[in-house]
């Protein structure tokens, strides 16, 4: 017989061996290993929190959307200047989106790519909509999908490959998101316009193993920064 674990102690042996666990809130029993058994178990949680500058909740605070096998992320996704909600699920491609009031938006319950993949947020056309983007690590290919769902301009392009980090930011300031890929065996950094071409500091190498590369405009020109941060000091 499986023995009822607690929730907390099912979802931690569920994580670390290949037992099989029963868990007081799925229904049966669950004959998966690892990461699975726990995301079955915790699938009803997903819970939302948030503040605003005066300390007050916001409107979607104390909701329920999602659960441990989701991803979140915050972004403009229907431009209102508004900050949403999107969760993106890995182990089937599966987006979904809030927005303010609580209703979808436009591409919710959308699959669209998978457990290879790494999912960004980003304005790759400039319309100040946030557009999805997918990186497939062990090949370098890249997706990306506008508002509408179509698909941008270089959308299936090859880029990069195993061992980088795939990022997104305005590089060069004309409104529309760029690539950029941080290599952390040696430190390189490259990165891809909108257009095709490269940045004034592609190839470059800053940083190396040990570092975790950032971006952000650190001086407010419009154009995005590269950031280091080690937290070692060898
Ligand atoms: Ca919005
Ligand atoms: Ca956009
Ligand atoms: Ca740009």
């Amino acid at each position: 017989m499986f023995k009822r674990f607690p929730r907390y102690l099912a979802v931690t042996i569920g994580l670390t061996s290949s037992v099989l666990v029963y868990a007081d809130n799925v229904g049966t029993a669950i004959d998966r290993t690892g990461r699975q058994a726990a995301n079955a178990i915790l699938t009803p949680a997903g819970n939302w929190g948030c503040r605003i500058t005066d300390g007050n909740a916001c409107e979607w605070d104390a909701t329920k959307w999602g659960g441990i096998e989701f991803r979140p992320f915050m972004a403009d996704v229907d431009g209102d200047s508004i900050s949403d909600r999107v969760l993106y699920r890995a182990t089937d491609g599966t987006w979904g989106c809030r927005l303010r009031n609580g209703a979808s938006c436009n591409w919710d319950s959308q699959k669209w790519g998978g457990i290879e993949y790494t999912p960004l947020l980003g304005d790759v056309n400039g319309d100040q909509i946030a557009d999805r983007v997918l990186y497939w690590a062990s090949t370098g290919w890249w997706g990306c999908k506008v508002n509408s769902s179509a698909l941008c301009n270089w959308d299936g392009q090859y880029w990069g490959g195993p061992g980088y980090t795939a990022m997104l930011t305005d590089v060069n300031g004309d409104g529309k998101a760029d690539r950029v890929l941080y290599r952390q065996s040696d430190g390189e950094w490259s990165c891809m316009l909108t257009g095709g071409g490269t940045c004034s500091w592609n190839g470059q190498k800053w940083g190396g193993p040990g570092y975790l590369p950032l971006l952000g405009d650190v001086n407010h020109d419009g154009k995005a920064d590269r950031i280091v941060y080690k937290n070692a000091n060898s």
